[in-house]
């Protein structure tokens, strides 16, 4: 395989794209590929000011990388959910921790940027990994760990008053996502998918996923080429996930025919905006203000955030 721009070696084949590059014009590439996206989906604009998520994970962090090579106002946002157990002489520091670090390492690296970090249980007096426990009955670690994770988010967005937040969700991430709707008919959560979540309520913020149409073998070769040192290892609570049977569904499909998932994903989007969802679904639920942390809930009573450490 030969780069197409120069005919060099190709660091890597997108076979759904018919495309091959060399390292040295893959970044560029995905640089650009990302701009575009931005601007197809009007996420943002020059003037804005950004927060990304980073878990310390390779696509949170290519994501930032890429924005602040855009020339974007990006800060981070690191989320210390206290996610151990993985203590082994190979990993020697607990999950968070180590995937801590790499945010840091990364923030330091790039100066005149903001990393804001949450201690979850510093702040709220228990880690993910001990509500999971206390709550193992009734709650799965990943729907807890969700939960104040957007909690968290849309309030260190709101609160240092920026103006979206960006997540380096993937197109394997929102393939697999996408399949778990449609094998359920989740025709709530299919309306509401897709690369830009309004914030079509007070006291939520606008929520944009820039890297929705890379595979994620092309964000890991990015982090690669570009030098950036993230977090290997899944977070251990991550194992047995539906989402993860349904990327491995899905890799399957793309491995038998390039572009499967890409296809699906993109196909929706355009059947969405074709009409493809037209319910009276349209009606956006009645929020109110939970008395406790002042964000928005369907509940009239404290939110399902508050209610958690109850
Ligand atoms: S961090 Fe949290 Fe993920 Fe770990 S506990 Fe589940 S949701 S798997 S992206
Ligand atoms: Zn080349
Ligand atoms: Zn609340």
């Amino acid at each position: 395989m030969r780069c197409r721009t120069c005919g060099a070696p190709a660091a890597i084949n997108m076979r759904q794209h018919k495309l091959s590059l060399c390292a040295e014009h893959f970044q560029p590439w995905i640089i650009k590929q990302t701009a575009r996206v931005i601007r197809k989906y009007r996420m943002f604009t020059r003037e804005q000011r950004i927060l990304v998520a980073v878990s310390g994970g390779k696509d949170s962090l290519a994501l930032w990388d890429v924005l602040l090579k855009l020339g974007y106002r990006a800060d981070g946002l690191y989320i210390d959910l206290g996610i151990g157990s993985m203590e082994t002489a190979a990993t020697p520091a607990p999950y968070s921790l180590r995937s801590r670090e790499k945010a840091e390492t990364f923030a330091k690296a790039h100066s005149g940027t903001v990393l804001h970090v949450v201690d979850v249980a510093a702040t709220y007096g228990e880690s993910v990994a001990e509500i999971s426990h206390r709550k193992r009955r009734t709650d799965s670690p990943c729907s807890i760990c969700g939960l104040i994770k957007r909690h968290e988010m849309n309030r260190v967005a709101l609160e240092e008053d920026y103006d979206v937040l960006a997540t380096g969700h993937n197109l394997d991430d929102e393939a697999a996502v996408l399949f778990g709707n449609v094998l359920h008919w989740q025709v709530g959560y299919l309306r509401r998918q897709g690369p830009v979540l309004v914030a079509d309520g007070e006291g939520l913020a606008r929520k944009v996923k820039p890297f929705c149409r890379f595979y994620e073998r092309e964000t890991a070769a990015y982090t690669l080429i570009a030098g950036i040192d993230y977090i290997y290892e899944e977070c251990p609570f991550a194992t047995g996930a539906t989402s993860l049977a349904h990327k491995e569904t899905l890799l399957k499909m793309e491995h038998e025919t390039p572009g499967t998932k890409l296809h699906f994903y993109v196909n929706f989007l355009r059947a969405k905006e074709e009409g493809l969802i037209t319910t009276n679904l349209d009606i956006p639920p009645e929020l109110h203000q939970c008395p406790k942390c002042r964000q928005p809930t369907m509940s009239d009573a404290h939110c399902r955030f508050c209610r958690l450490w109850e």
